[in-house]
């Protein structure tokens, strides 16, 4: 068994160091044993240094400065670093737009009547939308006007138009910035598609140009797709308002058939929570002996059901097979993104049954219940219905839960916040004037077992709000905070006393939760909004970005488009760029004198928090705040 010291290194959430315990004594392989196995990891690969990209490779480039220094076809380390680096980003990009486009879908076939159970719900935010994009809305029936704002923003894929329609939203002095440097984005799938041509053989050696590029998909990504993603969420589902619920693992019922929601799209989740409390469904789990129907979530999925409609939320990224450890999951439902394919190995050794319902991500040993909007309801009742026969095959001797669970305050869409501040931004900007808020830092991304879960999520957050920055978060770093308590109104006794005062004074958490992954794009509209009000950049407003545990390809893509609108963004985990010493410079340095911002890279949340802190006092010097 592993021994105790071992497994507090690994998390520091105190329900997932009860979990690993139970996965070490019945020898369940995690994510965080796969790594050790995986020791030592490539260090070509760690350096970006390799290159498949045609037949004549693999190369690599000795990072000793000997031969060899270039591939088989000449590509030098900057060229292939770069390349690899941009074809991150097109992963990223492509992840998060083509989630945003089954969004689309479904608003299409809801204003057509196509899709069952789905409705358009957010009929103010329709409108505020579609004139936006030019769509009329006098005197037209909802679901006309959803109808022609689908089938525009559709266009934005692609080449039909040439531009986004949500570039807009940024403040004018970034559009010419975007607009000088010739990365203003001509539709999602194309900055995509060429990311993948230039990097092809033979094609785009000029490690500056590959990169410009890769900053130009990934705005499409932030300002496009993800955008479209959150904004048509909101009018299908909702718009967030400020909501209360809980989380960690013990938000499980020992005494109810428990169904586990993860992956990304709302689409599926919203419809499996429905589904849940179908009678005929609530009426067969009781037979079985279940007192009812418990969904959760993990990850993002979690984050947009937990904003809409305060669904309980399980844990973040690594919690993905902690969950399953604890013997009450009847089901874990998946769509994509961020979803090990472990989980079936997993759900062997217990009765859980893990149901795939996308047809573009199945996973070996998984049930797969192929999801159609024009089905959904059908679709999540059978869905739900496998869960509730598996209540059965539970063994109880075999349940473990947590008793660990954290309340949190969630909901802060960009509207939730503006209407909590009166309507405008100005109160936030007379708080950050005065100085009582230093400034905003921008929070967000995975967990990764190369650093102790949560620890330097929440590190870094406590740091922050006790130097008065107010943080803002999504995805899996939201979901950290909130098991650390930090997401409600009573954190703010751990901020420091202008931000305690701000916080005490409108009831908010110091710790804003703004969604799921697509919906950093929340973030993106209250920073020009911000920037707007001050007729400035929003490179000149004292904020920063941090992905202190990222992972996943879209936090490349994230940390791209958020450094392309101006944010200094600091990584914890380093990316895979330091064989090009050029490169890395690129991105650390030399990107401020063409787009206002750059990355810096610490594994050491106390450093984050200090480069963080510096750039913010910076920013508000350069604006004439003390
Ligand atoms: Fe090697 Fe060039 Fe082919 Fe890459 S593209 S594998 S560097 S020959
Ligand atoms: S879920 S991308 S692990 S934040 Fe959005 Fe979490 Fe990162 Fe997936």
């Amino acid at each position: 068994m592993k021994e105790l010291n071992v497994i507090k290194k690994r998390s520091n959430d105190p329900a997932a160091q009860k979990m690993l315990e139970v996965t070490a004594e019945e020898h369940i392989q995690t994510a965080w044993d796969r790594l050790e196995l995986q020791q030592p990891q490539c260090g070509y690969g760690q350096l970006g240094i390799c290159c498949r990209n045609c037949g004549m490779g693999p190369c690599r480039i000795n990072p000793f400065g000997e031969e060899p220094q270039r591939g088989v076809c000449g590509a030098t380390a900057d060229t292939i670093v770069a390349r690899n680096l941009a074809r991150m980003i097109a992963g990223g990009a492509a992840a998060h737009s083509d989630h945003g486009r089954d969004i689309v879908e479904v608003l299409h076939l809801t204003a057509l009547g196509k899709a069952q159970g789905y409705k358009i719900t957010d009929v103010e935010k329709l409108k505020r939308v579609a004139k936006e994009y030019g769509v009329a809305v006098d005197g037209r029936k909802p679901e006309e006007i959803a109808k022609e704002l689908a089938e525009e923003v559709m266009k934005e894929f692609g080449m039909v138009k040439g531009r986004i329609q949500f570039v807009e939203r940024a403040p004018e002095k970034r559009k010419e910035v975007w607009k000088k440097l010739g990365v203003l984005p001509r539709g999602v799938d194309r900055e995509i598609v060429e990311i993948m041509h230039r990097t092809h053989i033979g094609v785009d050696a000029d490690y500056v140009n590959i990169l410009l590029h890769g900053l130009r998909a990934s705005i499409s990504d932030g300002w496009g797709g993800s955008m479209i993603a959150t904004e048509l969420s909101d009018i299908l589902f909702g718009t967030p308002k400020p909501i209360e619920s809980v989380m960690n693992l013990g938000v499980l019922k020992k005494d109810m058939v428990n169904v586990i929601v993860h992956g990304h799209n709302p689409v599926l989740s919203e419809m499996v929570v429905k589904a849940s409390s179908d009678p005929e469904l609530v009426e067969l789990a009781k037979k079985k002996g279940a007192k009812g129907i418990n969904v959760v979530g993990i990850c993002c999925t979690a984050n947009e059901l937990l904003m809409r409609q305060g669904i309980p939320i399980a844990g973040n990224f690594l919690h993905q097979e902690l969950a399953i450890a604890t013997g009450a999951v009847e089901a874990i439902v998946v769509d994509y993104q961020c979803i090990m394919p472990i989980l079936p190995h997993i759900a062997k050794c217990y009765h859980t049954k893990v149901i795939t319902t996308a047809a573009k991500a199945k996973i070996p040993g998984a049930l797969h219940i192929e999801f159609e909007p024009e089905h959904a309801y059908e679709v999540a009742k059978k869905i739900v219905k496998e869960a509730v026969e598996a209540y059965g095959s539970r063994n109880p001797d075999r349940v473990r839960i947590p008793d660990v669970t954290m309340k949190v305050m969630a909901g802060f869409s960009a509207e939730a916040i503006l209407q909590a501040l009166g309507g405008t931004p100005k109160p936030l900007i007379d708080a950050i004037k005065t100085g009582k808020i230093r400034g905003i830092a921008a929070i967000v991304g995975c967990n990764n077992p190369k650093i102790k879960q949560d620890y330097n999520h929440v590190t870094l957050t406590k740091l922050l709000i006790k130097n008065n920055i107010l943080v803002v978060e999504t995805g899996c770093a939201a979901i950290a905070n909130g098991k650390a308590g930090l997401l409600v109104p009573e954190a703010a006794d751990q901020a420091g006393e202008g931000l305690k005062e701000v916080c005490k004074s409108l009831g908010i958490p110091p710790v804003l939760h703004m969604g799921s992954c697509v919906d950093i794009s929340r973030i993106l509209v209250l920073a020009a909004a911000v920037a707007k009000e001050l007729n400035v950049d929003i490179s000149d407003l004292p904020v920063a970005g941090a992905a202190p545990e990222w992972m996943s390809e879209k936090a490349v893509s994230i940390g791209a488009y958020v450094v392309s609108s101006g944010i200094f963004t600091v990584l914890g985990p380093i990316p895979p760029v330091l064989g090009s010493m050029k490169v890395a410079t690129l991105l650390t340095k030399d990107l401020e004198k063409v787009i206002g911002a750059v990355f810096a890279v610490d594994p050491d949340p106390e450093k984050e928090a200090r480069l963080i802190i510096n750039h913010i006092e910076k920013k508000r010097k350069a604006l004439g705040l003390s």
